[in-house]
């Protein structure tokens, strides 16, 4: 497969997440990508791209206009604020939670950063821009080459990730939904119907409000239970779509301590739901945050299980378009990922 690669993505590089009180070091590191990397130097999967230009307007058609342009200029508005803040990250503190007015943007910079995001968990650095920019473009541009016909599968191997950045907001260390513009990018280029499947450990609340109410693209996710795991406010299994996107939408929560048959008959359910609908084209979210030890998340799959969810993933015959989500067992998730890598290609 064809694996377009993020060269910008040291660019993004948070200090601290904000967890029980304290400022922690973030967890979503450089290091993840560079390990994903270096065991691709070991195991070959295919070249190595990096992306061309993005494509602004097709970003701008499954983000708001408005929140592109805050994500843009955040960081050069937050030193205009401070020069000092330029040793700090920015980090929200304040939400218009229910009754307060989304519609009115602040002028207040903390006000705009709370407006677009859900959590403070996810800093905005010096180069988040820049390479959450650049992870949409190979995201964009994995979605043609796998449109084009030379390539059955391709990648979009890039951090920050991205499945729960939503239409106007970032959260869970993401900025720009890279699954959702790889999806976009397919039906524009002739998929009449495109089906996300996302096997991150957290539900993709950012892909399924984007698609919420559309029918041409189906979201599958099966993730730990909201009642319990992050993002906590969605991912529940009776949210179905709306309008008419309703009955396109899947959520597959399971309990934390899940293993490997009960999450592989769950991932089995949601490649039937695949199939049913009659994909063109499939965006496999591929988190590897499933990984038994994993420092924030509570599934149980072991190593041996991930060339496993790449067959059954490839036995669904479709142009398949992957992307990278969470996993933080930094130095287990090169081998992860490229393993479910090898079992796709097998
Ligand atoms: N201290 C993705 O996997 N924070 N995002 C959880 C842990 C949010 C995960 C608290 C986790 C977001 C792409
Ligand atoms: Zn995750």
């Amino acid at each position: 497969m064809l694996i377009f690669h993020n060269p910008s993505h040291h660019a993004h590089s948070g200090r601290h997440e904000m967890f029980r009180g304290r400022l922690v070091p973030c967890h979503e590191t450089p290091a993840r990508l560079d390990f994903v990397l270096a065991e691709l130097q070991r195991r070959p999967m295919g070249e190595l791209r990096a992306p061309g230009a993005l494509d602004r307007a097709l970003v701008e058609r499954v983000h708001a206009p408005a929140y592109v342009a805050f994500l843009e200029t955040a960081w050069t508005d937050w030193l205009a604020l401070d020069p000092d803040n330029a040793g700090l990250d920015v980090l929200p503190s304040t939400w218009p939670v229910r009754g307060f007015r989304t519609d009115v943007v602040p002028a207040n910079f903390a006000a705009r950063v709370g407006l677009y995001s859900f959590d403070a968990g996810s800093p905005i650095t010096a180069g988040t821009w820049n390479a959450a920019a650049a992870g949409a473009a190979c995201a964009i541009d994995a979605a043609r080459v796998v449109a084009g016909g030379t390539q059955r599968a391709a990648m979009a191997l890039t951090r920050p990730p991205g499945h729960h950045a939503g239409p106007d907001f970032f959260g869970g260390y993401c900025f720009l939904n890279n699954a959702a513009l790889a999806a976009q990018a397919l039906r524009e280029a002739g998929a009449a119907r495109v089906a996300v499947l996302d096997v991150d450990y957290h539900h993709g609340n950012g892909t399924q409000t984007i698609f919420h109410e559309r029918a041409d693209v189906l979201t599958v996710s099966i993730h730990g239970d909201p009642a319990t795991e992050y993002p906590f406010y969605l991912g529940h299994a009776d949210e179905r779509g709306a309008g008419a996107g309703l009955g396109f939408n899947l959520n597959l929560p399971l309990p934390a301590a899940t293993g490997f048959d009960t999450w592989l008959a769950a991932l089995r359910h949601g490649i039937e739901a695949v199939a049913r609908f009659g994909a063109d084209a499939l965006v496999v979210a591929l988190g590897v945050d499933t990984f038994e030890g994993d420092p924030i998340s509570h599934f149980r799959l072991q190593r041996a299980d991930y060339p496993r969810i790449g067959a059954a993933i490839a036995a669904c015959g479709l142009p398949t378009v992957f992307t990278l989500e969470g996993g933080y067992a930094v130095a287990e998730i090169g081998e992860n990922v490229v393993d479910v890598l090898e079992g796709f290609e097998a």
